[in-house]
């Protein structure tokens, strides 16, 4: 939850608010099984680690990263959460693809946080080859599904 500051002083970054009363929906693509994979069990686990409970945390698949917009969509008007997570690898090919790719997502779920009511946060590893996606899915980069529970925690009930 955002806290409103009264004083500069009281900022903490690091500082993540209690989730044990919040409810997250999760979308993940079911393209590069193996990164998404790693990333919603990063999300996951760091929901629960702040208080989440696991009966709390829907998660819903979709094919490929392109249907994260439709999924995200359904989840903010149906769904009853706090914040909404996509989680989604893109991973640059020989064609254009991916630009369009990685741009329709983008501005479909910027689209979805200036027009609905709740968050939705992005989490879209958008890398030139898997090693860079391993790397941050769980490997020497950190995990940035880890990274997008903590960013949902502090922007639920913004
Ligand atoms: C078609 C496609 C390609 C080439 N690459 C990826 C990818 O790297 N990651 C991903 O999540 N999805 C990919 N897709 C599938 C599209 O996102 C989408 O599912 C299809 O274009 C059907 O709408």
């Amino acid at each position: 939850m955002a806290t409103e500051l009264h004083h500069l002083s009281d900022y903490d970054p690091k500082a993540v608010p209690d989730a044990s009363n919040m409810y997250f929906g999760i979308v993940v693509a079911e393209w590069n099984p193996e990164i998404t994979g790693a990333l919603l069990d990063g999300a996951v686990s760091t929901l629960k680690k702040h208080g989440t409970l696991p009966e709390n945390i829907h998660v819903k698949t979709v094919p490929g990263s392109f249907e994260l917009i439709y999924g995200a969509h359904q989840m903010v008007l149906h769904g009853g959460y706090d914040a909404v997570i996509i989680l989604g690898s893109v991973i640059r090919g020989e064609t254009p693809h991916f630009d369009y790719i990685c741009q329709g997502v983008t501005e479909g779920i910027a689209r979805l946080n200036a027009t609905q009511e709740i968050p939705v946060i992005y989490g879209l590893l958008t890398t030139n080859d898997l090693q860079q996606a391993q790397d941050r899915s769980g490997g020497r980069l950190g995990n940035k599904g880890d990274e997008c529970a903590i960013v949902a925690i502090k922007m639920a009930k913004f």
